[in-house]
């Protein structure tokens, strides 16, 4: 044979091998990215669905209300997979809809969370954003949540605090899947602030309206800045607003109860919930603290890198003034709690909203 063509034909044989190899490495990258993928993009595509989009989960959904049936839905998991700062959730992009062609991968950031106060935002941008939310909160529509919380917000004359509240927390909460809906309870009149009682009354409103097995109680001004920091319930009470900017992100003392805590049903019970006494600013968290501990109880907290927080800078609200009788009130839990709380709560309501984005309870809690 001419040299010439025993030339062709090594080079001819060398591309042909090249070829060969390129699709092996090519159809074994796929194989990779296609195992993998299978879980990470259930995480991703579990990022909340519209629930107009699926009817049939939506009727199993109602039937298991009325049934009690649990369907053949998963728990969630215990660790929702959608958190992490900074984390990444990588999918594989398959052209054609075809798995085994998948070529490439696409990421986004579902972790780092900047929260800004100077910004504005309106209710109807909040909505808009958050489509899946309804009556005041959502659900995994993918998995069953353990968790069924009613977060409650004790509230008046915070409108501004209330939009950025909503518009940061929605989206966290639905990435925590939690089963949840929140309840902004509105003391009516201008008396004196009753942050205690309202929630007290929060607690037996939202009892009416769903099984809640977690209570979360939130200031309006507090934002997480880690949507590792779940707002759920653990084996004991929580304290979730433990490094706040305002205290230099650390607790401004070891009992510290402030801010964002959280107790299961029946360790409210246990507690006799929280008092309907302390009138005006101070002290009623210090006494849910003593509660706690007299019940038998110690306070769990995230750890302080988790449990960053930031509160929006604001003055002292009208009518809530220091309570001048807190630091006599918090030696006696011992003998109040067991008379006074959730056994003696006495109230009005004024008015029930179910809003998209939260229920809004307005109640007369009377005066000191
Ligand atoms: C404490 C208040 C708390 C408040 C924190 C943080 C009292 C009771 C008398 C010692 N307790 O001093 O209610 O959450 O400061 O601001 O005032």
């Amino acid at each position: 044979m001419p040299a010439t063509s025993t030339g062709s034909f090594t080079l001819l044989h060398r591309f042909c091998a090249l070829v060969v190899l390129l699709t092996f490495v090519h159809i074994s990258v796929s194989l990779v990215f296609y195992v993998c993928s299978t879980d990470v993009s259930t995480a991703f595509l579990s990022i909340p669905k519209n629930p107009n989009r699926t009817v049939a989960t939506e009727q199993l959904r109602s039937a298991e209300d009325h049934l009690g049936k649990e369907l053949e839905l998963q728990q969630c998991p215990d660790t929702s997979p959608l958190l992490g700062r900074g984390r990444e959730v990588c999918v594989c992009v398959c052209p054609l809809t075809v798995e085994l062609m998948c070529v490439y991968v696409t990421c986004v950031s579902v972790g780092p969370l900047t929260v800004e106060f100077g910004v504005e935002v309106t209710l109807q941008q909040v909505k808009e954003k958050n489509p899946d939310v309804m009556e005041g909160g959502w659900r995994p529509s993918d998995c069953v949540s353990v968790q069924r919380v009613a977060i409650l917000i004790p509230f008046r004359h915070r409108d501004e605090h209330l939009k950025l509240w909503l518009h940061y927390m929605h989206p966290i909460l639905q990435r925590q899947q939690l089963d949840y809906r929140v309840y902004i309870i509105n003391q009516a009149g201008e008396r004196r602030f009753n942050r205690a009682k309202l929630l007290n009354v929060g607690f037996t409103e939202a009892l009416k309206d769903y099984d809640y097995n977690c209570f979360v109680f939130s200031d309006v001004d507090i934002i997480p800045l880690d949507d590792r920091n779940i707002y759920g319930c653990f084996d004991q009470p929580r304290h979730l607003s433990v490094s706040m900017d305002k205290f230099r992100f650390r607790l401004p003392y070891k009992q510290y109860f402030g801010g964002v805590s959280s107790l299961s049903k029946e360790q409210f019970l246990k507690i006799n919930g929280f008092p309907n006494n302390y009138w005006g600013w101070g002290g009623e968290d210090d006494d849910i603290y003593n509660r706690c501990v007299f019940k038998g109880m110690t306070i769990s907290r995230p750890s302080a890198q988790i449990g960053r927080c930031r509160m929006i800078k604001h003055k002292r609200d009208a009518k809530n003034d220091a309570n001048p009788r807190r630091h006599s009130q918090i030696t006696h839990t011992r003998e109040t709690m067991e008379t006074d709380g959730i056994n003696s709560l006495t109230y009005k309501v004024v008015d029930i909203k179910k809003l998209q984005l939260f229920t809004n309870i307005t109640v007369d809690v009377g005066q000191p």
